[in-house]
């Protein structure tokens, strides 16, 4: 299948996250984007890297702009208050969270980063803009191979981006990969668009970004956000709102989910969007959903990924495959590629 993947995200390097109240090695690393480039590449798979098209007109349409400009001028931000600071990472101190005011932005930079953060499990770095916005410009490029007749495409960029919102990062996403896809195809004259998001977690950001909105369907199978992250969204009472009531389909499962219960959340989720008559797919592909991830609790093998993607490609559908987590690295690109070479079967 034809594949998105720029070497700017290496870019992308913190050292740590906070993890369950502790500070530990990150989970997202370049390292898992080079797995699955070597097995793309492995695989046969024809491989772009230079040459994507600038995505900063659609960041608009999904993000705030005061958002943009903040992450955008982070790390410059940061280092502008102590030089020392370009061997620490910044961590968000203090959240707007209710009666708190978020129409402000404070001047001190720590608390900026609290407004625009969910969590602080998403370390920022030196290139974290540089790279979230090379996997937007990826997205672009395969939404727009879409346009050129592909039936389908993957973009294998990091950091993820589905728990990125209008304006906030949250959940190692800083921008949104899959969001910026959908509109992309909208802008093409799709109609209707369906974002089926397959990780492990909600995905709250691509959620927010279209609540509300009847032109791009939001379906996702994910960890019940009782005692999963992100916690605060992904519940199945969570339809959709105004002219979007009735395009937001949250399947949470629990823990320890077998593969046959998944599938058949999945052919819940593939009904929805076939009634809605969405006209192109994009697929949140996470695969920290597989039996070996190191913070998730389902139970897909190899042979399942396949499956998912035999299945995807009975859907008839241009899609747009966009990497998002997974993190047992070892196995990221097998499975990655599993399921591109099940849809192409
Ligand atoms: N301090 C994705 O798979 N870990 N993100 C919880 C909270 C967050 C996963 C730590 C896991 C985020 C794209
Ligand atoms: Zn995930």
């Amino acid at each position: 299948m034809l594949s998105f993947f720029s070497l700017t995200h290496a870019e992308h390097a913190p050292s740590h996250e906070f993890f369950r109240g502790q500070l530990v090695p990150c989970h997202e690393t370049p390292a898992r984007a080079e797995q699955v480039h070597q097995a793309l590449q492995a695989a046969g798979h024809r491989i772009e890297t230079t040459g994507f098209p600038d995505s900063r007109a659609l960041l608009g349409q999904v993000h705030a702009e005061r958002y943009l400009r903040f992450l955008q001028g982070a790390w410059a931000d940061w280092l502008a208050r102590d030089p020392a600071n370009a061997a620490r990472q910044p961590w968000p101190s203090t959240w707007p969270v209710r009666t708190l005011r978020s129409d402000l932005e404070p001047r001190e930079f720590s608390a900026r980063l609290g407004l625009y953060s969910f969590d602080n499990g998403t370390p920022l770095s030196a290139g974290s803009w540089a790279a979230a916005k090379a996997g937007c410009d990826a997205a672009l490029a395969g939404a727009q191979a879409l346009a050129g007749g592909a039936r389908a495409a993957f973009v294998a960029s990091r950091p993820p981006g589905h728990h990125a919102g209008p304006d906030f990062m949250g959940g190692y996403c800083f921008l949104n990969q899959a969001a910026v896809a959908a509109q992309a195809l909208r802008a093409q004259g799709h109609a209707r668009v369906a974002v089926l998001d397959v990780d492990y977690h909600h995905g709250n950001g691509t959620q927010a970004i279209f609540y509300a909105r009847s032109d791009v369907f939001f379906a996702s199978l994910h960890g019940d956000p009782s005692t999963e992250y992100p916690f605060f969204l992904g519940h199945a009472d969570e339809e959709g709102e105004g002219e979007g009531r009735g395009f937001n389909l949250n399947l949470p499962l629990p823990a320890g989910t077998p593969a046959e219960r998944w599938f058949a959340a999945l052919e819940q989720a593939c009904a929805r969007l076939q009634a809605l008559n969405a006209s192109a797919l994009v697929v949140s592909l996470g695969l920290d959903t597989f039996e070996g991830d190191p913070i998730s609790k389902f139970k897909l093998a190899r042979a399942d990924f396949g499956r998912l993607g035999a299945r995807l490609a009975g859907l008839g559908l241009p899609t747009l495959f966009v990497l998002e987590g997974g993190y047992a690295t070892a196995d990221l690109g097998l499975n990655a590629v599993a399921v591109l070479d099940g849809f192409e079967r």
